[in-house]
């Protein structure tokens, strides 16, 4: 059986979920939920990264210990994930013992191998990014990711020597041409290794809310040190090697562009020091963006306190699961290319659920369940197996499923969309509504019911609950998910003589 490791960034618990991070765990989810129909052994890992001077000030800030602060931040990206129908296999807290003993283990094992070093360290700070810029890096003397002032910062801590591993790191992506995608990110990494790597400051002693340096017990690790390693501790590095062994390096992360040089150049050269493989597979999207920006926590802030335009709860995941339905805003953030920015609005939101979801696949699901009950007595005929819809679902199968491959949901839910456009068009050109009840109205209804079958099935990592509907209202046993694809999505799978019931409409329309 196949194997599929699949992460997602470890989220900051200093502010609350948005969509953002909505964003990439939904696509994360969905992938994973392929690869299980698939019949693989999946592992999907999410969850949050709770050290660092970020949220201990955020922690301060509300009057609270940091670790109370994070048990509260982390349980409402719990709930979050709950209320978007996350199906992840394990959820890590970097405050956890687990994972203290495995950054521990992971990174004394560097220091044995003598990639660190102690060091004086001055540099400008952004405590929003825990991370140090160059003066040509900022962007008008603030710091280009977050536009907020950096501060001069000055402290002896330990070094890792990441300048050690140019070498290595360009030999590691000439040998592993697909590791970093897109193409366009992975050349932006080696732009990054080209332009030359210096050793870089992962202690602190300003602060102690990290993980202790177990030779030192005057620093802790720098936060981003602690988080990377979140990946192999959630695996069993340091404590179950066979476990680890069996998931590592062939997993697959998945990330926001601007942690791209963390997870990209870090990352592996970490892995290096440490002596394991670099992870097989880094996938680095886009960004959702609002008004042209970031959908940022920043940005969300600034929005609240201008309420007039857009408040801050309707980009919160809830607001929107409660307006539109969980699968619709699942499908929406699905349909945004997951290698590029997408402009992100309410209104896009509309029209995608009128045209996509109420005029496409709710109203064939509606209108199949009439016309069976009018003119098949409520008993769905099986398919023909000469029906024009034969052909568009042969194709959709085989592009959707290389799509979800490729890490493209868009393009997978593109392909499936056809199949039902051809399954509505079928039913206009046929007119089945209009006809004597016989064979011929029965060959069309039949592939109608098979159509919305492989729809189910195909779609059901995009939209789990949807899709058990559709299979339960025409007739099928059990879930889309107890099925496998590729060949449970071969035409003639619906079986015909199956009770065909009505239901309200999945997807009302819209008028806003
Ligand atoms: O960076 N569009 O955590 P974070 C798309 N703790 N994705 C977005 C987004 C947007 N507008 N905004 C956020 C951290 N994201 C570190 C990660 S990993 C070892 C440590 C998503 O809470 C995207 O996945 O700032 C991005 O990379 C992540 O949230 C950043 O979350």
């Amino acid at each position: 059986m196949g194997r599929f490791f699949i992460t997602t960034p470890i989220y900051y618990v200093n502010d609350a979920p948005h969509v953002g991070h909505a964003y990439t765990t939904v696509n994360a989810d969905a992938i994973a939920r392929w690869h299980r129909l698939c019949g693989e052994e999946v592992f999907f890992l999410t969850g949050t990264d709770e050290h660092g001077a970020k949220v201990a000030e955020s922690a301060a800030e509300h009057d609270m210990a940091p670790l109370a602060w994070a048990d509260r931040t982390s349980a409402r990206f719990k709930a979050a994930w709950s209320g978007l129908d996350i199906a992840y296999d394990d959820f890590i807290r970097t405050t956890e013992p687990r994972h203290h003993r495995a950054v521990q283990s992971f990174l004394q094992r560097v220091y044995d191998n003598g990639y660190i070093e102690k060091g004086l360290y001055q540099g400008l700070y952004c405590v929003r990014c825990e991370d140090y810029y160059t003066e040509e890096q900022l962007i008008g003397g603030n710091c280009p990711v977050h536009g907020t002032p950096v501060s001069f910062m000055e402290e002896e801590n330990y070094f890792f020597r990441l300048d050690a591993f140019a070498d290595r790191l360009l030999e590691w992506y000439e040998e592993h041409p697909e590791a970093v995608r897109p193409a366009t990110k992975r050349n932006e990494a080696l732009g990054f290794i080209k332009g030359g790597l210096q050793r870089i400051s992962i202690t602190r002693t300003s602060m102690h809310w990290g993980v202790p340096v177990p030779w030192d017990d005057a620093h802790v690790f720098y936060v981003w040190y602690d988080a990377l390693i979140n990946y192999a501790t959630a695996i069993g590095y340091g404590s179950d090697e066979e476990r680890f062994a069996r998931w590592w390096p062939s997993v697959h992360h998945l990330l926001g562009k601007e942690i791209l040089r963390f997870h990209c150049v870090w990352w592996p050269a970490m892995c290096m020091a440490a002596g394991i493989e670099p992870p097989a597979n880094l996938f680095v999207h886009g960004w959702l963006l609002f008004g042209g920006e970031k959908l940022s926590k920043t940005m969300l802030q600034r929005l609240a306190r201008s309420a007039e335009e857009l408040a801050i709860t309707d980009v919160a995941p809830d607001v929107l699961t409660d307006d539109f339905g969980v699968d619709a805003i699942r499908y929406h953030l699905l349909r945004a290319p997951l290698g590029s920015d997408s402009e992100f609005s309410y209104d896009g939101i509309v029209a995608r659920y009128n045209a996509d979801l109420a005029n496409n696949l709710g109203n064939l699901v509606a209108r199949v369940a009439t016309v069976v009950g009018s003119k098949c007595g409520g008993i769905g005929p099986a398919p023909d197996p000469r029906s024009p819809l034969a052909a568009i679902a042969d194709e959709v199968r085989v592009e959707a499923a290389a799509a979800w491959a490729r890490f493209a949901p868009h393009d997978a839910l593109g392909a499936t969309w056809r199949l039902i456009g051809g399954a509505n068009s079928l039913l206009e050109s046929s007119e089945p509504w209009k006809m004597e009840p016989g064979p011929e109205v029965d060959a069309v209804l039949g592939s109608a019911l098979e159509a919305l079958r492989i729809v189910a099935l195909l779609a059901s990592p995009a939209m789990p609950a949807t899709c058990a509907e559709i299979w339960r209202r025409i007739g099928m046993a059990g879930t889309p998910e107890d099925r496998r694809v590729p060949d449970d999505a071969r035409w003639g799978g619906y079986p015909g003589g199956l009770a065909v019931s009505k239901g309200d409409p999945l997807f009302p329309r819209r008028r806003d």
